[in-house]
């Protein structure tokens, strides 16, 4: 195995925003730690003491309570799950091409990466301190306090149906190594098939409630806008599950390769708790499909890989690819359709351009 770097590239280096090259997430179904996305709104990363962080569980509960680590390894149960994270934000970079997005960070096709989560499951903790079933939504406060904000700390939440679902972590391992500190240690929430902005890092407190966050991250921000709207508080849809979305993550955009048998990987993901069913190539600009393999998947809640072999003729290809999930949603060809004034959810055909070189026959 090569243990060669991965070139991150950073958009922001305070709040450090970066994302991997596609190549870092080909062909393998968990994404290494120095090849995962960071996506952070304040400037300051955390760095919370183990020993003396504690969890507090309030709001709508029988019985408020605060958990230390150690409280929670001991009295929960451990689980794992491998899980895709996606920013909203991913592909952006299509949408800017239609559109400007000012103040939007210019995200590429790599915010996005796989994990193996490891800690113990919101639902039980919800358990013991008992839950009103009236109780509507959870909210997740972390404890960075992004400058957009004016103090108040990052926050969102979700529906208590999900907060109660088994997938839901509170996690304080990622591939088997301690939750490193940029991604929230020393606990974070995974919300599997939601947009990442859901799993709120850093955490400190859980809050049972009678409605959705109000918070800016959920009530200003991370909400789909009509193309006509000036981005404005309350309005607009809140995003929650992941839309269809897939990539070619190799052979790399604009690779020179033999002409003839060329194979193509890459991933789709479907969101929520749906799965991809089916994932198609296309060398025409779409006029007409090939379906690819698609690989077992690492879990229900992880993307799954995909590959096809094209036969390419010398000269210039635009390969181009769209995968369909279980609800028989399919990713649209345009994103001049899909822009939007934050510029979020870009699930629109991926491509990569590729130059095959020599005889098709040699
Ligand atoms: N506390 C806190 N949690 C957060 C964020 C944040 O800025 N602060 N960013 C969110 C967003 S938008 C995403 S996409 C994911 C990114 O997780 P990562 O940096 O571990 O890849 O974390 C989410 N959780
Ligand atoms: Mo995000």
């Amino acid at each position: 195995m090569t243990t060669q770097p991965v070139e991150m590239t950073v958009h922001s280096a305070q709040p450090y925003n970066a994302e991997p090259p596609r190549a870092a997430l080909a062909n393998r179904d968990l994404t290494p730690l120095d090849a995962f996305y960071h996506r952070n709104h304040a400037v300051e990363t955390p760095r919370l003491d183990p020993a003396t962080w504690a969890l507090r569980v309030d709001g709508r509960v029988e019985r408020p309570a605060t958990f230390s680590l150690g409280e929670l390894r001991q009295r929960f149960a451990e689980h794992s799950e491998v899980v895709t994270l996606q920013c909203a934000g991913n592909r952006r970079a299509g949408l800017l091409e239609v559109a400007e997005l000012p103040g939007e960070t210019p995200w590429g096709p790599g915010a996005t990466g796989t994990a193996r989560w490891r800690g113990v499951r919101l639902a039980d903790v919800l358990r013991d301190v008992g839950v009103d079933p009236a109780a509507t939504d959870v909210a997740f406060t972390g404890a960075d306090r992004p400058e957009e904000t004016e103090g108040a700390p990052y926050e969102v939440s979700v529906p208590l149906e999900k907060a109660l679902a088994p997938e839901v972590l509170l996690a304080w391992s990622m591939n088997d190594e301690p939750l490193p500190a940029a991604h929230g240690a020393p606990v974070r929430v995974v919300v599997p098939g939601w947009i990442g902005a859901r799993s709120v890092k850093w955490l400190e407190g859980v809050t049972v409630a009678d409605g959705p966050s109000q918070g800016h991250y959920q009530a200003v921000a991370y909400r789909l806008l009509p193309a006509d709207a000036a981005p404005a508080r309350g309005r607009g849809v809140a995003l929650g599950p992941i839309a269809v979305n897939a990539d070619v993550l190799a052979p790399a955009d604009g690779a020179e390769v033999p002409a003839g048998r060329v194979p193509v990987t890459g991933y789709a993901l479907a969101g929520g708790d749906r799965t991809v069913v089916r994932v198609d190539v296309s060398t025409d600009g779409g006029a007409t499909w090939a379906e690819a393999d698609l690989e077992p998947q690492a879990s229900r809640w992880s993307w799954r890989h995909w590959q096809a072999e094209l036969d390419l003729p010398p000269g210039t290809t635009r390969v181009v690819v769209r995968a369909w999930d279980s609800a028989a949603g399919v990713q649209p060809a345009d994103p001049a359709e899909l822009w939007n004034p934050k510029g979020y959810v870009n699930n629109s055909w991926a491509h990569v351009t590729l130059h095959a070189i020599g005889d098709a026959d040699g």
